[in-house]
């Protein structure tokens, strides 16, 4: 670790040995037992944390709720210019922050870095955003009124990520949320502490050089049960969580059950369709980036790739050859281009899908397995690999969150090869890769891919932060980042103005008295 400079990060972004799980901004608190934080890089100890407990909760959520009341005063724009400075800081500590999430989380350094720059991007479209959150004017049926519609901001809103994008994910919805006027409360994944503790103080350092009130910007860490704390709140009107499906329908039927929102981004099961028109160089790039990148654990990842019969045999071989390239080991290392999975649980979910797939009548083509001795102590290592199957194999509907491919077969017309893309629970992302207009229009059309994501002649795995993220069915339905992802953030309210000195009733109602 001191090779790669981590001790250094570690100081830049002020984590200590011990660190206070619980924050409200500058003040941190909170005395429930330690979260130790391995690295799966080399399995040392970096640092730990504590939970939260009711008790700090409480403190949590009622300063919160009273910032909001301040908070949502500052005019929007001003608000934008504390999101400014955020994304200014985050310039600065690019690379400890890049550093931190390599090697807390294990992918490569290049993609620390990226998941950082996907933060600075969300923070400049805020920026712009906060002069931008408007509604509609319409037109009344009545004489002398006018009608319009505004958006307030919605008060606490309750972040829960997910391990594998351990900054990122919270910046899209935090950045988003504070210009829109809400304060935010963030739970990070409990793989992923440090993460937290990093962004929380990076974020306090800007809110404290402006003045600004404790309760804007909150952490809070533990596991479910502490996620729990926010889903069964009434005082949190919104739920962003972001993680298994499994865990996105418990916390859709608590939030539910108090008619909350939330706004639910899951698993996914994402193909690249490749076509007889496919450019083979662009697609073996494309897949093998999705499939290996962040050691097959981003929820774009690529899971399945649809073959025509005519280019099977070919697209396989490239595919399989690329792979004999890639290195595996210390995700720190630039040399490398495959680093650990996050902990041993995920090794055993990468085997048993291995195991699974072969039981079920599918070939494994580039061989699997866990590796060993110098470099990977840590037992989270895997080797990528890829098997033969079918599209109805019970593993194949599965996401198993690790560097595992399926080749599937299609033969005939597009449609096959969509009926197979979409036939899974999951909704996230998928791609075609084609010259042909008639396929891509096909694949982009009603009757297309039925995924929150389509994308032509690139892969499924990468998307930028100015279009809206999400996907469909067991993905959950919501939205985050770019384009009018804001409005969830936000309440709608319609607004009806009378200028004249008659009350006229709509819908042409006669009412004398
Ligand atoms: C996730 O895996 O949770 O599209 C998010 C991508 C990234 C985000 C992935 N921009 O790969």
């Amino acid at each position: 670790a001191s090779a790669f400079g981590i001790p250094k990060a570690l100081k830049q972004l002020g984590i200590k040995d011990t660190n206070h799980g619980t924050s409200t901004g500058n003040k941190h608190f909170g005395d429930g037992e330690l979260i130790h934080s391995h690295s799966p890089v080399d399995g040392k100890k970096i640092a730990s944390v504590t939970t939260t407990t009711a008790a700090d909760y409480e403190k949590v959520i009622t300063t919160a709720h009273d910032t909001f009341k301040e908070w949502r005063m500052m005019p929007a724009p001003q608000r934008g210019e504390i999101v400014r400075q955020f994304g200014e800081e985050l310039r600065r500590l690019k690379e400890p922050l890049g550093k931190l999430v390599s090697y807390e989380m294990g992918k490569s350094y290049q993609e620390g870095l990226g998941e950082v720059q996907e933060m600075i991007d969300i923070c400049d479209f805020a920026v712009g955003l906060s002069r931008q959150l408007h509604g509609l004017t319409m037109h009344s049926e009545r004489p002398g009124h006018r009608m319009y519609e505004q958006y307030h901001p919605l008060g606490v809103v309750g972040i829960i990520s997910a391990f594998n994008f351990p900054v990122a994910v919270w910046a899209w919805n935090t950045a988003l949320a504070w210009v829109c006027g809400d304060v935010c409360i963030w739970k990070p994944s409990e793989k992923t502490p440090l993460c937290g503790v990093a962004c929380q103080n990076i974020i306090a350092t800007v809110l404290k050089e402006n003045g600004l009130p404790e309760g804007i910007s909150c952490l809070i860490n533990g596991d479910y049960k502490v996620g729990e704390m926010m889903t069964t709140d009434s005082r949190i009107p919104l739920i962003s969580a972001t993680g298994s499906t499994r865990m996105g329908k418990i916390v859709a039927s608590k939030v539910g059950e108090r008619l909350g929102k939330s706004l639910l981004e899951l698993g996914g099961n994402n193909a690249i369709i490749v076509t007889p028109d496919a450019d083979v160089k662009m697609t073996v790039i494309g897949a093998v980036f999705g499939a290996v990148g962040t050691a097959g654990q981003r929820c774009t990842s690529t899971r399945r790739l649809i073959i025509h019969e005519s280019m099977y045999d070919q697209v396989k071989n490239a595919v399989v050859d690329a792979y004999k390239q890639l290195k595996i080991g210390n995700p720190l290392d630039e040399n490398n281009h495959v680093g650990p999975l996050i902990d041993k649980d995920a090794v055993k979910g990468y085997q048993n899908a291995l195991e699974k797939v072969v039981q079920e009548g599918g070939k494994v083509i580039v061989e699997g397995g866990m590796l060993s001795g110098n470099g990977y102590e840590s037992g989270c290592y895997v080797k990528p690999a890829i098997a033969e199957a079918q599209n109805d194999f019970e593993i194949v509907q599965h996401e198993t969150f690790a560097p595992v491919l399926y080749l599937l077969k299609y033969s005939g017309d597009v449609n096959n090869a969509l009926e197979l893309q979409n036939g899974v629970k999951q909704g996230l992302s998928s791609a075609i890769m084609t010259n042909n207009l008639r396929e891509a229009e096909r694949f982009l059309s009603v009757a297309g891919s039925d995924c929150g994501i389509a994308n032509v002649n690139i892969g499924t795995s990468g998307a930028e932060i100015g279009g809206a993220f999400g996907g469909e069915k067991d993905t959950g339905g919501g939205r985050e980042s770019g384009s009018d992802a804001w409005k969830v953030y936000m309440r709608r309210q319609t607004n009806t103005i009378n200028y004249t000195t008659e009350l006229p009733l709509a819908q042409g109602i006669k009412f004398d008295l």
